[in-house]
């Protein structure tokens, strides 16, 4: 389609994790070495539908899970799993093919630990439930006039 000369258009998103060690009641499916519940994200800053002008999200997790490319096709683009360790997690948006963009390419760090307490502070419950997230913008440079559209009608 044709594309506007001279236009610029960005979309916020945040994109990240939270993560919570198991506590008193393990997941029964989770491996004998897991000890934490992480969920990883991308999302609108208001919780927006963003599926208007993404189409999937595939989120890459390290090699010891099984099927580690996972793609998400709805809303909400996440992935909730189990695990012990921390990892770069590869995260792909692709948009509505009205768009004729490329997909964009984001990593995130997974985070499960806290740190950055005094000394000799105890940590509670709470301070153990962590997470890391950006803001972001989705920059699209002269955009097709559909994309344009879709993008300035919600
Ligand atoms: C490393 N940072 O570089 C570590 C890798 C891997 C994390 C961490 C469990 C996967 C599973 C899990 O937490 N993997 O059991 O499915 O070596």
């Amino acid at each position: 389609g044709k594309r506007l000369k001279g236009v610029s258009i960005s979309r916020p998103i945040v994109y990240g994790n939270v993560a919570k060690p198991f506590g008193e009641k393990r997941p029964p499916e989770a491996n004998a070495e897991h000890t934490h519940t992480w969920t990883v994200f991308v999302k609108d800053p208001q919780g927006k539908d963003l599926s208007y002008f993404i189409k999937k999200v595939v989120f890459k997790l390290h090699d010891t899970y099984p099927n580690s490319t996972r793609t998400i096709e709805s809303p909400p683009f996440q992935v909730t799993e189990t695990g012990w360790g921390e990892f770069e997690i590869g995260i792909k948006i692709y948009f509505v093919p009205e768009s004729n963009e490329k997909n964009v390419s984001l990593y995130h760090n997974l985070k499960l630990h806290p740190y950055g307490f005094p000394p000799g502070h105890v940590l509670t419950d709470k301070d153990r439930e962590v997470q890391s997230i950006l803001y972001d913008e989705i920059v699209f440079n002269e955009p097709t006039e559909r994309m344009f559209e879709i993008l300035t009608k919600t």
